[in-house]
C-alpha cells in the first residue's frame, strides 16, 4: 500500500515578504490532489499546522527574526511529519518559507540512521546568527540541521544534529554568502553550482547525486526551494537569483529520482502567491510533484 500524507505548512516567518504563508493554498489550487491520486493508493491531505497571525519579533540577543515563533511552530509540524512516517505514509510538506524544513527534518531524521538530503535551492541556507546578512532564519535550516545554529532551533526534537554534512547534496547553487562558502568548504558538503550543472548536464549531476547517496543513506529527504528553478519559469519567489536551473532539468531531475526510488519523504518550499504570475510557480510545483513520484508521459 502506497500511501501519500500532505501537510501545509503555511509559515512566513522566516523572512521580511508577506505571502509565502499561502503557499499550501495556492499549491491545493494548482490541483495537487488531482496529479497525485492515481500516483498512490491513498493521498490524504491532512490540512495544515495552525500558525496563525503572530507578531513579528526580534530576538534581541541573537537578532534572529521570530526566533522563539519559528521555534515553536516547526516543532509542531516535526511532531506531524513524525506521526505520518510512523502511519506509513509518505510525508509531503507545503511551504511557508524555507525555515520550515527545520522542522521537517527533526520530524523525518529521528526514523534514519543516515539520512540523505537533496537541497534544491539558489541558496545554501547554512547561515547562522553570525554569519547571516539578514537575520532572516529561512537561510538558516540546513545551517541548523547540521546542529549549527541557535539552540532553540537545533535542539527540536530533542536531539542534533538531524543530517550529516556527508550525506548532503546541494543542486543549484548559485548566491552563496561568505560565511556559508566557508562552511561549505569546511564539512566538505557536496554541492553541484549552476556551472557544475551548465558544464556537465542535470542527467551526470542526478546520476552522479544517486551514486553519491545510495550506500550511505537510509532514506533520503528532498527539499525542493523554488527559487531553486529560474525566475521566469518560477516567478513566485521572495528571493529570485537569475540564472536558475530550467523548467526541463527540473523535471528531469524529478524523474530521474523517480526511477531510482531514492526519495522518502519531501517538501516544496518559497511559493509565494502574491509575488506569482497567474500561480504559475505553484502549478509548476504540483507538476514537478507528479514526476518526483513516477508520472510517465507515455
Ligand atoms: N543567504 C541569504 C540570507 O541568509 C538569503 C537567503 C534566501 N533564502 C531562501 N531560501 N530563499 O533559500 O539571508
Ligand atoms: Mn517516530
Ligand atoms: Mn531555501
Ligand atoms: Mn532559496
Amino acid at each position: 500500500m502506497k500511501r501519500l500524507a500532505i501537510i501545509g505548512m503555511p509559515m512566513d516567518l522566516g523572512q521580511m515578504r508577506r505571502g509565502v504563508d499561502m503557499g499550501p493554498s495556492a499549491i491545493r489550487y494548482a490541483g495537487i490532489n488531482e496529479r497525485l491520486k492515481n500516483l498512490f493508493d491513498e493521498v490524504q491531505d491532512l490540512g495544515d499546522i495552525p500558525i496563525g497571525r503572530p507578531e513579528v519579533s526580534i530576538d534581541q540577543e541573537s537578532n534572529l527574526r521570530n526566533l522563539e515563533l519559528i521555534a515553536e511552530k516547526t516543532a509542531k509540524l516535526a511532531a506531524k511529519v513524525d506521526e505520518v512516517i510512523e502511519s506509513g505514509s509518505f510525508p509531503l510538506v507545503l511551504g511557508g518559507d524555507h525555515s520550515i524544513a527545520i522542522g521537517t527534518l527533526a520530524g523525518v531524521s529521528k526514523h534514519y540512521q543516515n539520512l540523505g538530503v537533496i537541497w534544491y535551492d539558489a541558496h545554501g541556507d547554512l547561515n547562522t546568527a553570525e554569519t547571516s546578512p539578514s537575520g532572516n532564519i529561512h537561510g538558516m535550516p540546513l545551517a541548523v540541521s547540521l546542529g549549527l545554529g541557535h539552540p532553540l532551533l537545533t535542539n527540536i526534537g530533542g536531539y542534533q544534529p538531524k543530517v550529516k554534512p556527508e550525506n548532503i547534496v546541494i543542486i543549484g547553487a548559485r548566491s552563496l554568502d561568505e560565511g556559508e562558502r566557508a562552511l561549505i568548504k569546511e564539512k566538505g558538503i557536496k554541492v553541484y553550482t549552476m556551472h557544475e550543472i551548465d558544464r556537465l548536464g542535470m542527467t551526470k549531476v542526478i546520476e552522479e547525486s544517486i551514486q553519491y547517496l545510495k550506500h550511505k543513506t537510509d532514506g533520503v529527504h528532498l527539499s525542493l526551494d523554488l527559487d531553486g528553478l529560474d525566475p521566469a519559469e518560477a516567478p513566485g519567489v521572495g528571493t529570485p537569483v537569475n540564472g536558475g536551473i530550467s523548467y526541463r532539468e527540473s523535471h528531469l531531475a524529478m524523474e530521474m529520482l523517480a526511477e531510482a526510488n531514492l526519495v522518502t519523504s519531501a517538501e516544496f518550499v518559497e511559493v509565494n502567491p502574491i509575488l506569482d504570475d497567474k500561480n504559475k510557480t505553484a502549478s509548476l510545483a504540483v507538476a514537478l510533484m507528479g514526476s518526483l513520484f513516477g508520472e510517465k508521459l507515455l
